[in-house]
């Protein structure tokens, strides 16, 4: 069964970080409607939605993406560059460990579980101001007794590293190619985005369908003419607030190796 992991706006969204965009005042009540649809249509394509708790004195709690990194095998508890977002891994853990062992990153290390693709047992990890090198060579030792293999990644222009690139189907990406080269990806095929549309390749593929903000229609008809078919959703609120579609859910296959074990020793 497919699991979505999601939670709730937070009163406070309007202090989010913010890194590469401007501060704009930000309709919350807007934006928490636009994540309820985004979270009925993760129902309609057939996922069960679990909700972790609000936490509204955490303004990005909504963006559950950044706090972990959820295998097949197993969970990594991220811990986040921005260290006001530090306080949402914990419930985030409680939630993860009804369906994975859960692993957790020691500090100073930082990563934030946006900057993290992965594209079968290959997890490319991009640099950015969120995810240090300790970041990254923390996460390959917790994952390689799985294996899984680390590939870092160089990126500019953006906050994460799936703000620039994102997989719409299997060895096809959809990527911005001012903020990342293709060439990073020898082995898949890729759309570039629109170039009037910069914030147009974060897209999530769910149950053969791929999610995409309704902002981007343009870079919406190049997926459509790839064959793929495409549901937008209206997130322009968490835009503002550098979010979009993969950032708001944590989303993986149930296991029987399901496990409520939390293990911080690792
Ligand atoms: C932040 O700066 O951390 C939030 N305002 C936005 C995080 C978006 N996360 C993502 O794209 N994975």
């Amino acid at each position: 069964m497919l699991i979505a992991v999601t939670r709730p706006v937070s009163q406070s969204l309007a202090h989010c970080e913010l890194t590469h965009l401007s501060r704009e005042s930000i309709d919350v009540a807007l934006a928490a409607a636009q994540h309820a649809a985004y979270e009925r249509l993760l129902s309609s394509l057939g996922a069960a939605l679990v909700r972790v708790p609000a936490a509204h004195e955490l303004p990005d709690a909504v963006f559950i993406e950044d706090t972990a990194v959820v295998l097949d095998e197993v969970a990594v508890l991220a811990r986040p560059g921005a260290p006001s977002r530090r306080g949402e891994s914990a419930a985030v853990a409680q939630a993860l460990a009804k369906y994975r062992p859960v692993l957790c990153m020691k500090p100073p290390a930082t990563l934030d579980g946006g900057d993290v693709l992965r594209l079968g047992r290959c997890l490319y990890v991009g640099r950015s101001s969120r995810t240090d090198q300790q970041g990254i060579e923390q996460l390959e030792s917790l994952v390689a007794p799985f294996d899984y293999r680390v590939v870092p990644v160089e990126f500019t222009g953006c906050l994460h590293l799936k703000s620039a690139v994102t997989a719409v189907a299997n060895g096809l990406l959809l990527l911005n190619p001012d903020w990342i080269s293709a060439a990073a990806f020898p082995t898949c095929e890729a759309i570039a985005i629109d170039d009037r549309e910069p914030h147009g390749a974060n897209a999530l593929e769910i149950a053969g369908v791929v999610i995409h903000p309704s902002q981007f229609p343009r870079t919406r008809d190049r997926l459509v003419q790839c064959g793929l078919r495409v549901a937008s959703v209206d997130c322009s609120e968490l835009a503002k607030a550098e979010g979009a579609v993969t950032c708001c859910s944590l989303t993986f296959e149930t296991s029987s190796a399901a496990t409520q074990t939390v293990r911080t020793d690792a």
